[in-house]
């Protein structure tokens, strides 16, 4: 008679679809009406588990359903940062995930903070209407349709939507499927104090709403540091939602949204202590040894070049010129720089092994997977590179080195480019520099040990892949409005150790943000600069780098590519002019 009930059409606002078959009628149908019920959700999930047990608690392949996820986004890390990826930074944490999960070193991120946690958290491609805005009524999140399965969710850090945007829904993390929400509502924050306005060199602001689910914080203790908090969120809600006498055995999502390493650079001292001298050899240097621990590690081929600078070719905001090592004024503050931004990803490396210790200590390790990736590449923003005013300003507020709380600065355009070795450009570029990120997968017994994966992924397959572990089916409508279908494609065929398909590694993947564009099938890719405005073609099979324009050999591949892009433009609404987000 259970059973029957379950099978039940669900007449909530996130009412399952009703054209596609489930694979397990059991969870794909699950009313969400019935966790406004403890009890009736605790019966049903025994029913789900006895039925699951009779299946042998297998799905397709040997990856069973319903595993815990859990989701870390760093912010503005670089390619090659990490210890795994052939980093100097000490991430000791990143690096045993890495051993003993799979690495891919071709997943794709949206080449900024918005474009990618937009995607990422609803699986297709922003849309821009309304403004920039990237969160539509028409759109779901990962976390409401995870809920649909009896998921417990929670999101910490970085949301990065509108708070306030007059005539438009507000939407806060609590309003869209997270049961918990504890962070920076929008961009980014003073570290150390939260509550302290932005510098007038920045943008002048009043410091951006910090939320506690819907309360605003506006007050912090004195030895509150961003990282560690939301480090310590984080934990408080595995305690919270792994097995127990409340929660029974929902599984559960959280998603990580460190701010690190994104500016403004602070640090504590004994995490900045730690890298002190181990920048002096300067930017080429770094990158050169970058480079070569990238073919060590098997990361990238053997024959890859290590790309040169660009030349600022016009005056994008985004577009900087790079100063030699050689000729840098001030090497203190130069160095220092970088000493604070390895100890900013330390320190997030440091959480992340204390999350991994939480779900050690409440033995969920084994049915957890644990992803870990950045929203975009190494950041070169600078405040007022090219206006004497704001340097004056910038000067003036920061007559101390980086790192504490009363300075605010950034890396600049040399470390951030030195962060994406060996790749071209930085964070707001489609070159490589830009959208490729780091990923780890860690799901033990599930995800062979130090496996590297060449399947070519983009952070639009999330909600697919998401779908899938959880037995989930996708939605037909939100609040009653028809909803946008994902975009991407499952990879838990990859995280189960199968070799990408043929098929699946030759799709498009396309990108577009502030005027910069970007489309990839297969080896090919074809990247347009908003300041040289014309299309380029690299064979990333042979040439990752691009370095090497092959337009004027194959102008049939490039045509195809482009009315692919162009067809992409116009569905999703993205400008042909300007160069706005
Ligand atoms: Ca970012």
């Amino acid at each position: 008679m259970l059973v029957i009930h379950l099978q039940q059409r669900d007449q909530s606002p996130l009412s399952p679809g009703t054209t596609d078959e489930p694979t397990n009628p059991l969870i794909k149908q699950f009313p969400i009406s019935w966790l406004l019920c403890p009890l009736l959700f605790q019966v049903a999930l025994s029913v789900y588990v006895s039925a699951a047990d009779s299946e042998g608690t297998k799905n397709k392949g040997d990856v069973p359903l319903r595993p815990n996820i859990i989701l870390i986004l760093a912010d503005d890390l670089g390619f090659s940062d990490i210890g795994c990826y052939g980093g100097e930074i000490d991430t000791p944490n990143l690096d045993r995930l890495a051993a003993e999960g799979m690495r891919f070193t071709q997943f794709y991120n949206g080449g900024v903070c918005r474009t990618t946690r937009a995607t990422l958290l609803t699986g297709v491609h922003p849309r821009r209407r309304n403004r920039a805005r990237l969160l539509h009524p028409d759109m779901l999140t990962t976390a409401e349709v995870l809920k649909t399965v009896g998921y417990q969710t929670s999101l910490t850090g970085k949301w990065h939507f509108p708070q306030n945007d007059i005539g438009f829904p507000v939407y806060r993390p609590t309003d869209r499927g997270f049961d918990e929400y504890f962070g920076i509502a929008n961009g980014c924050c003073n570290y150390f104090n939260p509550a302290k306005a932005f510098p007038n060199f920045d943008k002048g602001l009043p410091p951006l709403p910090f939320l506690h689910n819907q309360s605003e914080l506006t007050e912090f203790p004195d030895d509150f540091y961003a990282t560690d908090a939301f480090t310590n969120h984080a934990i408080e809600q595995i305690d919270a939602f792994s097995p127990g006498a409340k929660t029974g055995d929902a599984p559960f999502f959280i998603h990580l949204c460190y701010t690190a390493p994104h500016y403004p650079l602070h640090a504590k001292p004994e995490d900045i202590a730690k890298y002190k001298g181990h920048y002096d050899a300067g930017y080429e240097a770094i990158r050169k040894t970058r480079h070569k621990r990238l073919i060590d590690l098997g990361l990238i081929d053997t024959a890859t070049k290590l790309s040169e600078d660009d030349p600022q070719l016009g005056d994008f905001r985004y577009d900087y010129a790079m100063t030699a090592w050689e000729n840098v004024e001030n090497l203190d503050r130069e160095k220092r720089r970088m000493e604070v931004y390895a100890a900013m990803v330390d320190s997030m490396d440091q959480g992340i092994g204390k999350v991994m210790s939480a779900l050690e200590r409440n033995e969920v390790a084994d049915n957890t997977l644990v992803i870990f990736l950045s929203d975009n590449g190494g950041c070169a923003s600078h405040a007022g590179y090219s206006d004497e005013d704001q340097r004056r300003k910038h000067a003036e507020y920061n007559q101390e080195l980086p790192g504490s709380v009363d300075t605010f600065d950034y890396v600049g355009p040399e470390w951030g480019w030195v962060q994406n070795s060996p790749f071209r450009r930085y964070k707001v570029w489609t070159y490589e520099g830009g959208i490729a990120t780091p990923m780890i997968a860690h799901w033990p017994g599930h995800i062979d040990a130090g496996k590297i994966t060449p399947a070519i992924g983009h952070v639009v397959d999330f909600m697919p892949t998401f779908t899938e572990l959880s037995g989930a089916e996708y939605p037909n409508q939100r609040n009653g409005v028809d909803v946008l279908k994902p975009e991407g494609e499952s990879f838990v065929s990859v995280l189960k150790g199968e070799a990408p398909s043929e098929a699946s590694n030759s799709r498009y993947h396309f990108w577009g943000l502030y005027g910069n564009r970007a489309v990839r099938q297969g080896k090919w890719k074809m990247v347009w600069g908003t300041t040289a405005r014309k299309w380029e073609l690299y064979n990333l099979k042979v040439d990752r780098t691009e370095t090497m324009d092959v337009i004027k050999k194959h102008p049939n591949q490039a045509r195809r590519m482009e009315q692919a892009w162009l067809r992409w433009a116009k569905e999703t609404g993205y400008p042909l002019k300007g160069n706005g987000l």
